[in-house]
Formats: C-alpha cells, structure tokens, sequence
C-alpha cells in the first residue's frame, strides 16, 4: 500500500494498460479466426468474379444451359437422300427424300421474341430419318367426313365423357364438349400466363360443329379438320391405310431441304412484307388484324407451299405427331448421340410434362392461326407442342405419311 502511493506521487505519466497473457486455447482461436476471415475474403472475392463472368449469364439467361452446344460441337452440311420417289404418288401425297437435318431449335438464330417456353426444343441435334409419303396438307373437313361416313367413327369430342375421366366434375357437366378458342374483349384484362383467359369448354363443339353447336361445316369443306384428339386422328389414319408421322419426319418434311433455318421458307418471318402462313397479326389474345387475311382457319393449301410442296406447315391448325410428348428428350437424345445422327427417332417410351405430370401427352407441331409474336410464335420450325391424348380443340388437326 505504501509503495503503490509513492509511484503515484512519483510518476506524471498514464499507466500502461495491465497485459493479461493469453491462455494457449484463446491464442488458437485468435488465429483460427484470422485464418477464416482471410480465407472468407478470398472466396467472398473469387465468387464475386466467377458471378459477374459466369453467373449473370445464367442469370439473365436461365435456358442456355440446356441450350448450349458441347465445346467440340461443329455444325456440317447435312446429307438428304436422293430425290427419286419410289414409284407413282398417292393421291394428295407428295415424296419426302428424307436424310440428315438439324432438329430442334438454334440458340444463335433463334428470334427471342414471344418464346414463351421453349426449354423443351433444346438442344439441336443431328437426326437422320428414312423417306416417305406425306400429305401435301392437313386433313380437310370432306376427307374426315368420308371416313365417319364408311365407318361410322364417333370423335372423342362427340362421346359423353366418362366419370372417370373427370373426377372434380358435376354429374350435369359430363356432357360432350370440346374447347373454344374465344377472343377476350378489347377492354379485358388478360394475362398471358393464364390461358383459361381464351380458351373455354363448349358443350357440343365437335369436328361437325367446329365454332359451337350452332355451327357446321357447310362452306368449310375444304377447311382442317379440328377437334379431333390423338386417338381419332390414329383411328383415321388407320381407314386411309396410313399412319401419323415422327415428331423427326414432321420437322424434316417442314424444313423443306432448307438447312438450320428459322421458318420453313426462310429466315425473314416476312416475304417482301406478305406474310407466309395463316398465324396470328397484332397483340394475342385480344386484337388480331388479320395481316395474313384470315382471322381464323384457312382453307388448306393457300399460303406458298414449302420446298417439299408441303401447305401450312406452320400456322394454320398444330398437327399431331406419333411421339410422346416429353420435355427433355431433345437434351437425352442429343447427349446419347454427340457427335453422329440419330437414326429415325421414335420419341420416348413414356410422356413427361413437367406442368401437367399426370397426363398422357403426344407431340403436336407447327402452331396455327393463333400462334403470334406476343406469344406462342411456334411457327418456327424446331418449335414443339403438346396435347393430351384425348383433348381437342378448335386449332388442332393432322395430316398423314406413310
Ligand atoms: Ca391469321
Ligand atoms: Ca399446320
């Protein structure tokens, strides 16, 4: 106590901080904690970097990875068959050479616009496919009417449904009926992501009552076919002795012999300002101007046909194809086959549709008259579509190969 009071009397100056050692365990854990604030900065900075060159990318562009080609990817000339049909053509049917073509739709020329979903036409991939007979167009109204006449043939559309087919649904509204396109008013607002804003079931429509019951096919003779589900276009192709085409032999013949191209003429949506195929002008669903001049269906073979003389092709009615629907099968099939041509692709062994898991779906193709730049734009010919194997609608229809 006495010396503690003469060093304060002494000394002017502040006393140095007391200095506790620090027990071995604290230094450890000093140091453990500089080691991983340092490391922390440095793989803070490294994910940084790796995020501004990789991930913004990824971010801005979620699709393309799917998308992306393999490093040691080389487009080639693509090599079709001879010209040379087998014989004599059958009526309506014109010869498509087959060979190799690129299918799918390409990153680098795709137009971006109004593409809505298109994951599932990724990766483009080489595909070889035999030739054969194809019908120079859709399946018209006279032609359908034939077979309903020799075979008395009843469509899904025009069958009373089952309870089992609709579980949630009123013994009163299992009537037959088929689904409507209907054009919101001007002042509706719509949402692009919800299609039940146009689409609606109306009781008796059918392939005989396209618009409706109050409709017939008087003056559309020479129109698509439409409400026709999967099973009834398989059942018709079944009376014509034919079959339905290969999702791959339908985007062949669309492609006319043209290589890697956007439409089946061409890479100009346009030609010198006329439009090529019966789709929608204006803004979907609610204002069509009807560039093209038509506002709904048109009748078969009035747009320009394609290299393989081939109508509508794009636009007009979606076409049924004999695959599976399944959303990845263009990204297995190409990892499967890199580098050589698949040789006539039949489609997965099952259907997959990540939105809709629990249905049946088969591949449609080539969009229709409702198909527009704000939207669908699936006149584009690697685009694909889908469709429950026992749902029709008033934009979907068939043609035959054989
Ligand atoms: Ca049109
Ligand atoms: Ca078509």
């Amino acid at each position: 106590m006495k010396s503690a009071k003469k060093s304060t009397a002494i000394s002017t100056k502040p006393l140095p901080p007391a200095t506790v050692p620090l027990s071995p365990r604290q230094v450890a854990l000093r140091k453990l904690y500089r080691v991983l604030t340092i490391s922390g900065i440095i793989v803070g900075t490294l994910a940084v970097i790796w995020g501004v060159t990789f991930g913004s990318d990824w971010l801005l562009h979620p699709q393309r990875n799917r998308w992306s080609l393999p490093k040691d990817f080389e487009f080639r000339e693509p090599v079709l068959n001879p010209t040379t049909p087998p014989g004599a053509a059958p009526e309506g049917m014109v010869w498509v050479r087959g060979g190799e073509f690129y299918m799918g739709v390409d990153w680098q020329t795709f137009p971006g616009k109004g593409m809505n979903d298109i994951d599932d036409a990724a990766r483009i991939h080489l595909v070889y496919v035999d030739g054969f007979w194809m019908d120079k167009h859709e399946v018209t109204n006279t032609q359908f009417a034939k077979f309903v006449e020799q075979t008395g043939f009843v469509t899904e559309a025009e069958r009373t449904p089952k309870p089992s087919q609709f579980r949630d649904a009123a013994p009163e509204r299992l009537k037959p009926f088929s689904i409507l396109f209907r054009k919101p008013g001007p002042f509706e607002q719509i949402d692009l992501r919800d299609p039940y804003s146009w689409w609606q079931e109306e009781y008796g429509a059918s392939w005989k009552h396209p618009e409706g019951p109050g409709s017939s096919i008087k003056g559309r003779e020479n129109h698509p076919v439409v409400h026709v589900c999967f099973t009834d276009a398989v059942a018709y192709c079944r009376w014509a002795g034919k079959r339905l085409p290969t999702e791959a032999e339908w985007e062949f013949a669309a492609r006319g012999g043209l290589n890697r191209k956007i439409y089946p003429w061409g890479d100009e949506l346009k030609d010198n300002g006329k439009w090529m195929c019966n789709a929608w002008q204006g803004k979907f669903p609610s204002e069509n101007t009807r560039e093209d001049g038509f506002e709904g269906i048109a009748p078969v073979g009035v747009f320009q046909p394609n290299g393989y003389g081939l109508y509508d092709m794009a636009g007009n009615v979606w076409e049924w194809c004999a695959d599976w629907y399944h959303d990845e099968y263009y990204e297995e099939i190409a990892e499967a086959n890199p580098l050589k041509a698949v040789r006539n692709p039949q489609g997965p062994e099952f259907s997959f549709d990540p939105n809709e898991r629990e249905l049946h779906k088969r591949v449609q193709r080539g969009g229709s008259f409702l198909c527009a730049e704000n939207y669908c734009t699936r006149y584009v010919a690697g685009t694909r579509g889908k469709g429950e194997v026992t749902s029709a609608a008033n934009h979907i229809g068939f043609r035959c190969v054989k």
